[in-house]
Parts: C-alpha cells; structure tokens; sequence
C-alpha cells in the first residue's frame, strides 16, 4: 500500500476502487461531514471518504481510513481478506522486530513552511464532530514529544481542540507517556515542545498505537509496520523530529501553567467524556507539502475503535501466553467497542483453574477490559455468537464466573463508579466459559462429514 498517505489512497483507488469515494460537493465542517459518515455507518458502509470541498479550506480531508478491517491488512502487508488471527499474529511478529527510525536532512512536510504572522490553523479542515462536543477539534495528530530526561520521542494521539488562529486546548489521559513527559516538565517549570503530524500511512498510525513502555520510540514500531525504517526531519522552531513524508505539522509548545476549560466531546464508549480543565497548546509554526492532505478520525466510530483496536491483541495474546501455555488465540471484538471485551481461545484445559489464570493475565495487560471469557479450541472467536453460545451452554456462573470491584479502567467507561466524575474505578468480569470435567457429551451424527449432498440434491446447496 506504499508509504505515505498519498501513496495508500493511490492502491485503493487503483487495485480497490470500492474502498475510496471522493466528495467534490461543499461540505461544512461542522456536523455535515460527520453526519455523512454516521449515515454510512448506519447502512453498514464504511469506505475511505475524501472531501476534496470543505467550506473554508482549501485543503482536502480524509475519513474513515482506518475503519475497515481488510484495510488495516493490506496496511501491514496482509491479503484482503485476511482473518483477525492473521493479523494478530503478523502484528505481534512486526512489533517483535522494531526498525529504528534514521535522520533525513529534508523532507516533503517541510515545502511549505508558515511561522509568525502566518500561523493559522484554521485554515485546516478541523471538524466538529458530535452536538454536545466543546468546538471543533484535530483528532488524528501524533503529537510528538521527547522525555526531558531520556530525549528518548513518544508519539501518541492527543485530541486538540481549536481556540484560536494558534491556540488549542489538549486532553492528555493520566495513563499516556505524554500526561507523564508533560508533568516533568511542569515541575520543572518548562514549557513541552510538541509537534502535531497529521497525515500518515495506516501502517505508521496503528505502529504508533503500539503498546509500548516510555523507553521505546513509537516510530520504530511503525518502521517494522511500514517494512521500512521510519525518515525523520527535524522541526523548524523545536527540538522534535517527525515523519518526512507526513502531510502537516504543526510545531507547537504546551504552556507550563496555563490551563483552560476543554471538552466535553464525544468519546470512543459511544458518551461524551466532561469537560476537565485542561493545557493550552501554542503553534509557533505550520510546515506542510504543497498539496496536502489533511487527516481526521471519527471518534466513538469504527475508525478510531478498529484503530486502537487491532493495537492491543498482540500484547494481550503475549501476556497470556506467559500466564498460561494453554492459550491458543486472543481476540478484543468490535461489539465491546474493540476495548471493553476479550476473548481467549484455549486447549482442552489440563490444569484445572487455568483459565480464570489467563483471564487474570488479560486483566492485567490491558486496563480497559472489562470482560474476559474464556473458551476452549473449537470455539471460533472472531465469531461472537459461537463465544454466546459458550456462555449460554458451558458457564454455571457460581463456579465459573468471578468479579473484581474497583480495579482500575477507562476513566471514560459509562458503567465506572462515578462517569460524571470520570472515575477510572470500574468492575471487572471473568468468565470461564470452558467445558469442565463433567460436561456431558455432546449431540452428533456420526458420519457427517463424509455426506456428499451433490448425491442428493444435485447443485442447489453446494
Ligand atoms: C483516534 C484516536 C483518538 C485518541 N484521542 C486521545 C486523546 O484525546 N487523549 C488521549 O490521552 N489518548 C487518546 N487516544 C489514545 C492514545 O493515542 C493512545 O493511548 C496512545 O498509545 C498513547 O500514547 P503514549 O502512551 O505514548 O502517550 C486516541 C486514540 C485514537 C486512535
Ligand atoms: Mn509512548
């Protein structure tokens, strides 16, 4: 699929033109684009839609990139129709083996350059999203920093909400390195130099979404993703290298004291997170191509859910596989919004009590689960039903189901001790869903497989 974001529409348009509409009607930014793509999602339709007439801008927008699975595959180098276990499994394989990014002396993001004066960001596209959202805001920027101790850079998405020609405000979670390379510098007294890049390949974003510890650079996970070590320049006004071939940059600094209402906006659990009192962000500078593409993610829609999503299988699946050699698969679904829900596929167990273990692994590596069930091999878990039918059928909930109270979540679950409040404090649910020692036997007819029904009834159900 190439390496930029350019390059990545060009394959789909060419190999599949089903995947890519463009828009050439004028569109307002706020609330019409976003009804447009709730409308499609409605009918299950979830292409790559490019806006090439945003009312006041003369930049063109991209949507939905990210929210079909066979594009998150063919991203990292998958066929099509790859299945989740696939992608797990080459996901894990690329985090496995990072590239190191290299330093390049130019780069495309730098053909324009806008500083001083010619600061404005509202030049952009930057949507408004869902009715009770605080303004309009940039949601798919990796905002780029470096550890003030380790210069080691940390890219994540932080959302940035529009308050001027060079103002945002920023929601950084307590749980993000950048919530934590921001506090270090705040006790130090010193601003937080940040570079917002907008507009990369689907291989460099899920890359960057990586679960990674503080002492790796997110790029070098996106290099293994892109096959192809990650090329940086340097920015203009701050010390923070960036992708070349990105679309924009926007050179920024997080104020050290200055702190602003921010929020509420409409967030990935399908409610809107509260307003918090939250940093400022200044842009000192906009580098750019000369014909760019600027980028944006529905959140609480399939694009950003399948996003950061796909991400966390490969270190669920790892940390489960320490806990148990039983496990087979892993699988975080759509329907818990690719967060709240995860499935694991074991052997027959031969230890007893092995998969409330593995269940409690899952917990452990990743926060945000909510549910963890468990099943054994012949359960097909990218398939919910099959996973219900487990439940409904294997699951005598005094033995096999066991519940964790105020363990820490998602200070955005809907369901926490206090959502108003944003308490991260939530429930937790295992469940073991596994046949035990007495199950009894199960129905079958003996030689179905072998039954030939072209001998019965010609080609009606071949
Ligand atoms: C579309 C999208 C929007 C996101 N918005 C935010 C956000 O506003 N604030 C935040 O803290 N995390 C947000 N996240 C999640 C973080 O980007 C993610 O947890 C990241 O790995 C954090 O990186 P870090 O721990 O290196 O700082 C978002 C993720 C996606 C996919
Ligand atoms: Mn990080």
């Amino acid at each position: 699929m190439g390496e930029t974001l350019g390059e990545a529409i060009a394959f789909l348009e060419a190999n599949y033109p089903d995947e890519v509409i463009r828009v050439t009607r004028e569109v307002d930014p706020v609330f019409e684009v976003t009804g447009i793509l709730a409308k499609l999602e409605r009918q299950q339709q979830f292409p790559c839609v490019i806006f090439e007439n945003v009312k006041g801008s003369s930049i063109p927008l991209v949507t939905n990139m990210h929210a079909s699975f066979p594009r998150l595959a063919m991203a990292i180098g998958l066929p099509y129709d790859a299945t989740p276990a696939d992608f797990i499994h080459e996901y894990g394989r690329r985090e496995a083996n990072p590239l190191p990014p290299v330093e390049v002396e130019s780069g495309p993001c730098q053909e324009v350059v806008l500083t001083g004066e010619d600061v404005d960001v509202t030049m952009l596209p930057i949507l408004q999203y869902h009715e009770l959202d605080a303004g309009r805001y940039i949601t798919l920027a990796f905002d780029v920093m470096k550890e003030p101790d380790s210069g080691i850079r940390n890219a994540g998405i932080y959302r940035l909400q529009l308050k001027g020609r060079n103002r945002f405000g920023i929601q950084i979670s307590e749980t993000a390195h950048g919530h934590y390379i921001l506090k270090k510098n705040k006790s130090r007294g010193l601003p937080t130099q940040m570079a917002a890049v907008i507009g990369g390949h689907p291989a460099m974003n899920i890359g960057n979404l990586s679960f990674t510890s503080i002492d790796t650079d997110e790029f070098s996970i996106a290099g293994s993703m892109l096959g192809k070590p990650v090329e940086l320049v340097k920015c203009k006004t701050i010390d923070v290298e960036v992708p070349a071939s990105s679309e924009i940059v926007l050179e920024c600094e997080i104020h050290p004291t200055e702190m602003e209402e921010e929020a509420p906006f409409g967030e990935y659990p399908g409610t809107y997170g509260p307003m918090r009192v939250n940093p400022v962000v200044y842009v000192k500078a906009i580098t750019m191509r000369k014909n760019a593409l600027y980028q944006s993610s529905f959140v609480g829609h399939a694009d950003n859910l399948l996003l950061s999503g796909v991400t966390r299988n490969s270190y669920i699946y790892h940390t489960c596989r320490i806990a148990s050699a039983g496990v087979k698969a892993v699988y975080v679904p759509p329907c818990g919004r690719s967060r709240y829900i995860c499935y694991i596929q074991m052997e027959r167990s031969m230890i007893d009590g092995d998969a409330k273990n593995a269940a409690m692994a899952a917990f452990a590596a990743d926060p945000f689960l909510k549910f963890v069930i468990c099943v054994d091999d012949d359960v097909d878990i990218s398939n919910d039903s099959d996973v219900m039918h487990a439940i409904a059928t294997r699951v005598r909930a005094d033995r096999d189901v066991f519940m964790i109270t105020h363990s820490r979540g998602s200070p955005l679950d809907p369901a926490s001790y206090d959502p108003a409040g944003g308490s991260h404090l939530v429930t937790k649910v295992g469940v073991d869903a596994t046949r035990k020692s007495d199950y009894p036997a199960e129905i079958m007819v003996p030689g179905t497989d072998a039954i030939d029904l072209t001998r019965y009834f010609g080609d009606r159900f071949r």
